[in-house]
């Protein structure tokens, strides 16, 4: 007999009271889940050897805004879209502001952009000319202003401030004048805002990076104050690295501000996340969850999409990785998480291990069918955007077009 997701949903389900978990708990919380998607990833984009064009790319924000509405219409949880202010915000203000809004969107993330400029050859907040440090200045000041006139709560800076040659600068003198400037920034920060400060260890620049790593992003937010918060971008740490320690550490810490999600092979590449590692994302979910679960922490954890597809249709890309972050999430929390901890403390390794294993290999499909058919969505999201016939439809309306709109272009 075939059975329907329904039938497996039940035996999933029996499967995981046994596990001593409440599902209906399990199914709440994968309601409340919110995803931000990036208004870059709809547009072209590339590398620095070249763009490949895609017929029906959103080239305005409005655009971009219509595609992520069809993200969140086939997920249901990818209600915010990050907006990038110098890609983005070339229109009317007001105007996006309402177009979101009879859209059903909310605009998330607001992110100001201090490296496409010539001026910031040298760096913005890090320059040794106190000229350009205004200029950065004062373009974050904007950024705060069109925040508060969209209605976001998360100013979310990442730089790009390094040097490409030993001595070509002092590492301390730009420490100095990044404090300083992002301190400046931060006095402005309305009461109900937050700051997240972005680190990577190197691109573009290729001796130093001035954000380096987790702990200069920590360090420097402690300075500016508890409204500052490290943002994590699963592609920005060197091979190797723990990254689901870093997470339990900020989380624990009371730091952890929001992710950029994505996963990599070699550097910042933008693949698609759980792609290389998935194992590696369960584990940082299973942290995530395990906070959420703690009632003496304060994750309030932005969740953020930092991916740019050069050659997968963009909108089916962004859905699939909608897809993937739910279905990591859902894992993690078919984790008997007290099971975990007295397994821990007598001791038992094996078990512990295999607890994770057992919660990472087991098919949530089933559930998270149901999930959205309690929400009143489709039970699969990509066929039933590609059934919709809207990526016909704006490849015949929009073409392929010359405008740039993104990274890379
Ligand atoms: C830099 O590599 C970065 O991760 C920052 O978050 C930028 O805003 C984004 O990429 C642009 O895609
Ligand atoms: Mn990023």
């Amino acid at each position: 007999m075939a059975y329907d997701f329904h039938t497996e949903y039940e035996i999933l389900a029996e499967k995981l009271r046994a596990r001593g978990l409440e599902v209906e708990q399990i199914k709440q919380r994968l309601k409340a889940q919110e995803i931000e998607t990036p208004s870059w990833g709809y547009a072209d984009s590339g590398t620095r050897f070249g763009v490949f064009k895609q017929p029906g790319a959103a080239a305005t924000i409005f655009e971009k805004l219509d595609d992520a509405a069809q993200v969140h219409k086939f997920t249901g949880i990818a209600p915010k879209v990050a907006l990038h202010v110098l890609w983005d915000l070339t229109e009317d203000v007001e105007a996006v502001k309402q177009y979101a809004a009879e859209l059903g969107m909310r605009l998330g993330s607001i992110n100001p952009n201090v490296f496409q400029d010539q001026c910031y050859k040298y760096g913005s907040f890090c320059n040794p000319d106190p000229a350009v440090r205004q200029r950065a200045l004062e373009h974050c000041l904007e950024c705060l202003e069109i925040a508060k006139q969209v209605g976001s709560h998360v100013l979310s800076i990442w730089l790009a401030d390094g040097t490409n040659y030993p001595g070509q600068d002092d590492f301390r003198a730009r420490k100095n004048r990044l404090q300083e400037g992002l301190g400046r920034v931060y006095a402005a920060l309305p009461a109900d805002m937050t700051m997240l400060v972005e680190y990577k260890f190197f691109e573009p620049a290729f001796y130093h990076t001035d954000l380096s790593d987790w702990g200069m992003a920590y360090v420097l937010c402690k300075h500016l104050g508890p409204q500052a918060k490290v943002l994590v971008d699963l592609g920005h740490h060197a091979q190797g690295v723990n990254i689901e320690h870093l997470v339990a550490f900020l989380l624990d810490e009371g730091m952890l501000g929001g992710f950029h999600f994505n996963n990599r092979k070699y550097a910042d590449d933008d693949l698609t996340v759980g792609s290389i590692n998935p194992y590696e994302f369960f584990l940082i979910y299973h942290e995530l969850a395990a906070a959420e679960e703690d009632p003496h922490l304060d994750a309030q954890v932005e969740y953020m999409v930092d991916q740019s597809h050069n050659l997968k249709p963009k909108i089916e890309a962004m859905i699939q990785t909608v897809m993937v972050i739910q279905e990591t999430y859902a894992k993690a929390l078919t984790v008997n998480r007290r099971a975990l901890r007295e397994a821990q403390e007598a001791g038992a390794l094996i078990d512990a291990e295999c607890m994770l294993q057992e919660a990472f290999n087991t098919n949530v499909t089933p559930l998270l069918k149901v999930v959205r058919e309690e929400m009143g969505l489709d039970p699969d999201p990509l066929a039933a955007y590609r059934a919709s016939g809207y990526q016909q439809k704006i490849e015949v309306e929009r073409g392929e077009r010359e405008v740039a709109g993104g990274l890379g272009v």
